[in-house]
C-alpha cells in the first residue's frame, strides 16, 4: 500500500500533459489559423502571451469592434475564416456588432470569447463578467458553438471553420468558458483529438440545365448587362471571371468592393453608366451580387420600365427570387459556374450586342468627360473631387495599394472617382452602410498582404476606429491615412438656431486629427490643396511609415448622407 502510494507521483510525472489553452493553439495552428486579431484580459490573457509564443500573430487592438472588422475583412481577402479573440460579456459585445457585419457581407469569421463559468451563469449568481454569450450570439452569426471539454476543442475548431467557409461564407461564435483553457488532459489523446479541416469549402457545382438555361436567356438578350459584386471577388476566381466577360462582350457594372476585379478602365466597364445600364438592360446577370437595397431590390424606377429577365449565380439556393422573379438561377461556387459557363459558351459564342456595349460606351465616355475637369482644380480649401482628383492618379501609379474607404460623401465620392485596377483591393463599409471598418480594416489589409494601404477616411467615419492609429504605429504597418475633415458628418456647417450647444452633426472646427499620428510616433501633415495632399500621399506610400494626413475640405462641400439622401426622411413639420 505504502509502496504504491510512493510510486503514484513518480508515474503522474511520467505523463505528458496538455491543457486547453494548447490544446487551442493546436487547433489553430493544424487549420493554418496563425493570425489572431484582439484585445486580451481576463480569460484569455494567457492564451494570447502562449499563442504568439507559438508563432501565431497576435494582435492586439484598442477596441474589439476594430479587431472583429479586421479579421471579417481578413476572412474576405483570404477565404480563410478571420479569428477575432475578446474577454467576457462586455469585449464579447463589443465584437458582436463586427461578427454580424461579417455574417451580412457573407465574409467568414470566427470571434473566439472568453466566457464565465457556466454553473453560476446559468443560475445568474452575478460571476465576473456574467453573461449568456451563446445565446444572444446565435441570432447575429451563421452557428455558434461552445466547447466545455478540453477533449471537444478539435471539433469544436473544426465545425466553427466548416460553418464560416462553407456555402455561403459568415461569422461564427465560438465560446470558450474560463475553466476549459486549465482543463489537463494527456498530450497524446489531446493530439489525437484534434482535427484538421479537409476541403473546408467544397466545390458546389452547378447543374448542367441551369447552365444551359442561364446561357439560353443570354444569348437572347438585346442589351444585357452582367453585375459583379463582392462574392464575386471573393471567389477568387479573376480569371475565369475576366474570361467569361471578354467572351460574351456584355458590359459589366462592378459594385462597390467589385471594383477592380476586371479594370475600371476596361472596355466593356459601365460603372460611369450605372443609370443608363440599369434603366435599359433587358437581361441581368448577377455574379456574387445581391438584388438588396443596393440594387434597388431589382425594380422600381432605377431599373427602368422596360421589362427584364435576370440570371443569378451564386451559392446560395435561397437567395434565387429574394427580391423579384429570377429566370435562371445558377447555383454553386462561382469558379466551378463560371467555368460551367465558359466551357457552355463553346468556341463560337456570339459577342452581346455590339450597338447595345457602343451605346453604354458612349454614356461612359460622357459622364468620364463631365467629370475630368472638376478633378484637376487646385482649391484651397479643398472640395471632395479636387483632392480626389490627386488621389486617383496615385491608386493609378500604385495599383497593389489596397484601398479603404469610409464616410458618406467621402465614401460615395471615391467610390466614383478612384478606378481600381486589380481584385480586392478596394474595401469599404459593405452591405450595412457601417462606420468604423476603417482602421481594422487598414490594419488586416496590411498584415494579410502585405502591402501598402491608402485609407480615405470622414473625419465621422474615422471617428469611430481612430484610437487604433496607436495599434497602426506600434506594428508599424505601411497604412497611410487621409482624412476627408469638412468639420462633421455630410458637412460642417450645420447650426443650432435655438441654445448655445453645436449642431448634432458638427464637430469641432478646424481639428487637427494629423496631431493624433504624431502623439504615436506616426508622421502627421496638415495638407490644404491638393498639391500638398499629392506630396503628402506619395512621400507615405514611399516611405511605409505609418501617416495620417489631415485634408482640409470646404465644410460647405458635401451634402446630406452623400449619394443615399432619398433614404433619409426629413420632417416636413420640421422648425426651421
Ligand atoms: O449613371 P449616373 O448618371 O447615375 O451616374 C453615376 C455613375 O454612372 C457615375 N460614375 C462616374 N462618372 C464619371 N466617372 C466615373 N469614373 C464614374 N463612376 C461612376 O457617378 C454616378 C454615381 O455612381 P455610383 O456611386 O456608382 O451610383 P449611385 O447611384 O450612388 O449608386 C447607388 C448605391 C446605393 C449603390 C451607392 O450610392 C452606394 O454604394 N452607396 C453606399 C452608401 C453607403 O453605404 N453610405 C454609408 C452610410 S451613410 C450614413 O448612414 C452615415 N452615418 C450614420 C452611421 C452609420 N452609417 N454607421 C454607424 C455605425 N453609425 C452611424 C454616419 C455617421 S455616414 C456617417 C458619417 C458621414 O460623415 P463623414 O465625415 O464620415 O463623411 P462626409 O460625408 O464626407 O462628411
Ligand atoms: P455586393 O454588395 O457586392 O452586391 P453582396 O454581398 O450583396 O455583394 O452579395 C454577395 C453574394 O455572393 C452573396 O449572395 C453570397 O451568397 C455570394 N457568394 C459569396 N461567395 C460566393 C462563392 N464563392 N460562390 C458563389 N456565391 C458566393
Ligand atoms: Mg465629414
Amino acid at each position: 500500500m505504502a509502496e504504491a502510494a510512493l510510486k503514484k507521483p513518480e508515474a503522474e510525472e511520467a505523463e505528458e500533459l496538455t491543457d486547453g489553452f494548447n490544446l487551442m493553439i493546436d487547433a489553430l495552428k493544424l487549420n493554418g489559423l496563425t493570425t489572431i486579431y484582439g484585445v486580451p484580459g481576463i480569460p484569455i490573457t494567457d492564451f494570447g502571451r502562449m499563442a504568439q509564443a507559438a508563432g501565431i500573430r497576435v494582435l492586439s487592438f484598442r477596441h474589439e469592434q476594430n479587431a472583429g472588422y479586421a479579421a471579417a475583412i481578413a476572412g474576405f481577402l483570404t477565404k480563410k475564416p478571420g479569428v477575432c479573440l475578446t474577454v467576457s460579456a462586455p469585449g464579447f459585445l463589443n465584437g458582436l456588432t463586427a461578427l454580424a457585419h461579417a455574417t451580412t457581407n457573407c465574409f467568414p469569421m470566427i470571434l473566439i470569447s472568453g466566457s464565465s463559468e457556466r454553473e453560476v451563469v446559468d443560475l445568474q449568481q452575478g460571476d465576473y463578467e456574467e453573461m449568456d454569450q451563446l445565446a444572444i450570439a446565435k441570432p447575429l452569426c451563421k452557428a455558434a458553438f461552445r466547447v466545455l471539454h478540453a477533449a471537444d476543442i478539435g471539433i469544436g475548431l473544426a465545425r466553427a471553420i466548416r460553418a464560416a467557409v462553407s456555402g455561403r461564407p459568415g461569422g461564427v461564435y465560438l465560446d470558450l468558458p474560463a475553466k476549459l483553457f486549465g482543463q489537463v488532459m494527456n498530450a497524446e489523446a489531446g493530439k489525437k483529438s484534434l482535427v484538421k479541416v479537409i476541403d473546408a469549402a467544397p466545390a458546389q457545382i452547378p447543374a448542367p440545365t441551369a447552365i444551359k438555361r442561364a446561357l439560353d436567356v443570354l444569348k437572347g438578350a438585346k442589351r444585357p448587362l452582367i453585375i459583379l459584386g463582392k462574392g464575386a471577388a471573393y471567389a477568387q476566381a479573376d480569371d475565369a471571371i475576366r474570361s467569361f466577360v471578354e467572351k460574351s462582350g456584355v458590359p459589366f457594372l462592378p459594385m462597390s468592393m467589385a471594383k477592380g476585379l476586371l479594370p475600371d478602365t476596361h472596355p466593356q466597364c459601365a460603372g460611369a453608366a450605372r443609370s443608363t445600364v440599369l434603366k435599359d438592360s433587358d437581361v441581368v446577370m448577377l455574379i456574387g451580387a445581391r438584388l438588396n437595397w443596393l440594387l434597388s431590390h431589382g425594380k422600381g424606377k432605377a431599373w427602368g420600365d422596360a421589362p427584364k429577365k435576370f440570371i443569378q449565380v451564386d451559392i446560395e439556393p435561397k437567395e434565387m427570387d429574394s427580391n423579384v422573379e429570377i429566370a435562371a438561377p445558377v447555383v454553386g461556387d462561382i469558379g466551378s459556374c463560371v467555368a460551367a459557363l465558359l466551357e457552355g459558351m463553346g468556341n463560337s459564342w456570339t459577342k452581346g450586342p455590339t450597338d447595345w456595349m457602343g451605346a453604354v460606351s458612349s454614356k461612359r465616355e460622357e459622364n468620364v468627360a463631365k467629370m475630368a475637369p472638376r478633378l484637376m482644380n487646385n482649391n484651397s480649401p479643398m472640395d471632395y473631387h479636387g483632392a480626389l482628383g490627386v488621389l486617383r492618379t496615385i491608386i493609378k501609379e500604385r495599383p497593389d495599394a489596397i484601398l479603404v474607404n469610409e464616410g458618406a460623401n467621402t465614401l460615395d465620392l471615391t467610390r466614383g472617382v478612384i478606378d481600381m485596377y486589380k481584385p480586392r483591393k478596394r474595401l469599404d463599409v459593405g452591405t450595412w452602410g457601417v462606420m468604423g471598418i476603417g482602421m481594422g480594416q487598414c490594419i488586416a489589409a496590411a498584415v494579410e498582404t502585405g502591402k501598402p494601404v491608402l485609407a480615405i477616411e470622414g473625419d465621422s467615419a474615422f471617428g469611430f476606429s481612430g484610437m487604433e492609429v496607436e495599434t497602426i504605429c506600434r506594428y508599424n504597418l505601411p497604412v497611410c491615412i487621409v482624412i476627408f475633415n469638412n468639420d462633421g458628418i455630410y458637412r460642417g456647417t450645420d447650426v443650432n438656431s435655438v441654445g448655445s450647444d453645436p449642431a448634432p452633426t458638427v464637430f469641432v472646427k478646424g481639428s487637427r486629427y494629423d496631431r493624433m499620428m504624431e502623439a504615436f510616433g506616426g508622421v502627421g501633415i496638415h495638407a490644404t490643396t491638393p498639391d500638398e495632399l499629392k506630396r503628402a500621399v506619395n512621400a507615405a506610400m514611399d516611405s511605409g511609415k505609418p501617416t495620417l494626413i489631415n485634408a482640409a475640405i470646404d465644410p460647405a462641400a458635401g451634402s446630406e448622407s452623400g449619394r443615399i439622401g432619398n433614404l433619409n426622411p426629413q420632417s416636413k413639420l420640421k422648425k426651421k
